[in-house]
């Protein structure tokens, strides 16, 4: 635990939450900040700031607990998609310094009044570029190098 971890102080029960999911390694609850009706935090017990310093044992939970949390909320909200995120890094937009997962329910097209307004779940920006063979080389040499 970290004491000065917000999450962690849900985790021990010292800040209260709307709890939806409980094991021995993973907690569920509500986000307070809701992009839409559900959206629900996944986190890891034990303190870790982002995925990569995940212990093996926490993530595997972790991926055991998303897929049935995504059916329950879906099913609970009466949506069909949604988005699960998660955000590594301050720079890329993580303000919780605790691993976590985001679920946010996305409410069909035509149950969105204005898109963007609050509710209607995640906005995506995606700025794609064209992956080309020679960068394509570089980056499967240096990421499975990493990988060893
Ligand atoms: P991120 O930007 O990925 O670090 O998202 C952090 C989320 O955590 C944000 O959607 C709001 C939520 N959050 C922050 N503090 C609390 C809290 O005390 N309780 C709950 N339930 N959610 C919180």
């Amino acid at each position: 635990m970290d004491d000065n971890c917000i999450f962690c102080k849900i985790v021990a029960g010292q800040i209260p939450c709307h709890k939806l999911y409980e094991d021995g390694r993973v907690l569920a609850f509500l986000d307070v900040g809701p992009l839409s009706p559900g959206h629900t935090l996944v986190i890891p017990k034990h303190h870790a700031v982002t995925l990569d310093d995940l212990p093996d044992e926490d993530a595997a939970a972790i991926g055991a607990a998303l897929p049935k949390l995504v059916k329950a909320v879906k099913s609970a909200t009466g949506t069909q998609a949604c988005n699960v995120l998660q955000n590594n890094g301050e720079i890329a937009g993580q303000v919780v310094m605790h691993v976590h997962f985001h679920i946010i329910p996305k409410p069909a097209a035509d149950a969105q009044a204005d898109a963007g307004a609050a509710g209607t779940g995640l906005g995506i920006g995606w700025p794609a570029g064209k992956l080309d063979d020679a960068t394509a080389g570089e980056l499967v040499k240096k990421i499975t190098v990493a990988l060893d």
